[in-house]
């Protein structure tokens, strides 16, 4: 090659099970590393770097993540990575994860792993319930890299019982129906893709009706990004006196699972502080006998 200065690449395609993400700019040259793909395009024109005996990247034989379809919130996602390198080079590992999948973020945050045995690494899932991709990064020291990477399912974790207000009328002091119709009932239909969103303000509720009086032993909430940093559950046989039964002022979004036993025909999730500028937004409010 004579053009000097002049960039190569190609464009990627991914498919997880999460379907298509679309094109993504494939750096062969990422952070300063060279990937496999460096040395098979620099092959194709015919580079130096294609020379024999040149020192290339590990290489993943294989990756997985034990039970990626369901990893709950709060639990520890074990990574296998089959990686040798062909140098015989030691390596170094970094872990990292995405969630374009989840709210369209571009980038990836590195996280801190446990090396449990060789090949096997832990790291926290997300407190966000979604699809995540994972990614092991494994460097040779001879600015070499080889990346991987897998999707996994963050769900909210299994709580004992029966969920007592999926499908059950919901009702709320508001809900946002210019952009997007979130409806109060979508809180309580038991799927992940849909919910409920308030007017942008801090004193907004939400509230199931049971049926009759019914007694719980716990209370789960599954936020979208838009969550209720403080708010009083409460519950009512009439629908009109109040009994707060839990108050939080620290929540922090995700998954919020509460031991709170109670008793009413009516529970109401009663939002008194934001977490973010927008109102309160809901994937599922599960109550559990
Ligand atoms: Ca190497
Ligand atoms: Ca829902
Ligand atoms: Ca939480």
């Amino acid at each position: 090659m004579s053009n000097q200065g002049v960039a190569l690449g190609g464009t990627l395609f991914h498919f997880g099970i999460e379907g298509d993400y679309g094109g993504v700019w494939f750096n062969v040259i990422p952070g300063d590393n060279k990937r496999l793909s460096y040395y098979a395009v620099a092959k194709a024109f015919g580079g130096s770097a294609a020379q024999p005996g040149v020192n290339t990247p590990p290489r993943f034989a294989s990756m997985s993540i034990d039970n990626a379809s369901a990893v709950a919130v709060g639990s520890k996602a074990t990574i296998h990575a089959n990686v040798t390198d062909p140098d015989g080079d030691a390596i170094t590992y970094h872990t990292s994860l995405n969630s374009i999948g989840i709210d369209g973020a571009t980038g990836t945050q590195e996280v801190p792993f446990t090396q449990t045995s060789p090949g096997v690494f832990q790291i926290d899932a997300p407190s966000r319930p979604g699809v995540w991709k994972v990614y092991v990064w494994a460097e040779d020291g001879h600015s070499n890299v080889g990346v991987q990477t897998v999707d996994m399912r963050v769900v909210p974790p299994a709580v004992a019982g029966t969920n007592i207000a999926l499908h059950k009328t919901a009702t709320a002091s508001s809900f946002d129906q210019y952009n997007g119709n979130w409806s109060p009932g979508q809180a309580v239909d038991g799927d992940l893709s849909t919910r409920w969103a308030s007017n942008w303000d801090d004193d907004e509720w939400i509230q199931v009706d049971l049926g009759s009086v019914q007694s719980f032993h716990a209370v789960q909430l599954v936020w979208e990004s838009a969550f209720a940093k403080g708010y009083q559950v409460q519950v009512s046989n009439d629908g009109s006196t109040w009994s707060t039964v839990k108050t939080v002022t620290d929540g922090d979004g995700g998954v919020d699972t509460l031991d709170v036993a109670g008793s009413g025909r009516y529970v109401r999730i009663h939002g008194t502080q934001r977490g973010t500028a927008y109102g309160y937004s809901l994937y599922e409010l599960g109550i559990y006998q």
